[in-house]
């Protein structure tokens, strides 16, 4: 059976998966959006874990607990910020879908959501960004089609979920 990509509209802190995705900075200390809103509702002691990380490089990923969430485990990865890597932007976002699902693979996890890495404060172009995700996870599943149940996309913007529907139902 291949993996199942679903595209969902709301709030990633609700999903009981295996791993959420968060769109983290490079000190994986918290900041706003969506990394606001899953420290919020992890609680405190993903903070704590974080803080024994050190930080991460753009385009890479790290792995925690997933404390108070639905999800048994957070992946902390950091996209590029649009304007900012010189010509590299797509490369980088591209790292952190790719290097999210090595690092779930690794821990033989099965459903895994993501978010719209970069889009938010970071100023990626929606529609630009969301072909780099869907190219990126296609490609993931062509190389290793049994490897995950599913792999969600959380939309929560409107306009992107229109955009993910137009882009996943060829
Ligand atoms: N569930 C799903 N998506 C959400 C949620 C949520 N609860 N809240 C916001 N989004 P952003 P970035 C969407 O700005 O651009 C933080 O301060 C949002 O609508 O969260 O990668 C970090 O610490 C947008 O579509 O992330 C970094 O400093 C998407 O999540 C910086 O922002 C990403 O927006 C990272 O910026």
């Amino acid at each position: 059976m291949t993996t199942r990509i679903t595209i969902k509209r709301g709030d990633i802190t609700k999903e009981k998966v295996d791993a959420i995705v968060n769109a983290a900075n490079r000190s994986l200390l918290g900041g706003g959006g969506v990394d606001g809103a899953i420290h919020d509702a992890a609680g405190p002691e993903l903070l704590k874990e974080c803080r024994e990380l050190g930080g991460c490089e753009t385009g890479e990923a790290r792995i925690t607990r997933g404390y108070r969430l639905p999800a048994g485990f957070v992946i902390h990865t950091v996209g590029p910020v649009y304007g900012h890597a010189r010509g590299r932007e797509k490369a980088l976002l591209s790292n952190c879908y790719l290097n999210s699902l090595k690092l779930a693979k690794a821990r033989n996890l099965k459903t895994i959501a993501f978010p719209c890495i970069s889009t938010g404060v970071y100023g990626y172009p929606q529609e630009e960004a969301a072909r780099v995700a869907v190219g990126t996870i296609r490609d993931f599943i062509m190389e290793n089609p049994d490897d995950f149940e599913e792999i969600i996309i959380v939309t929560f913007r409107d306009s992107d979920y229109a955009i993910y529907k137009g882009l996943i139902k060829d």
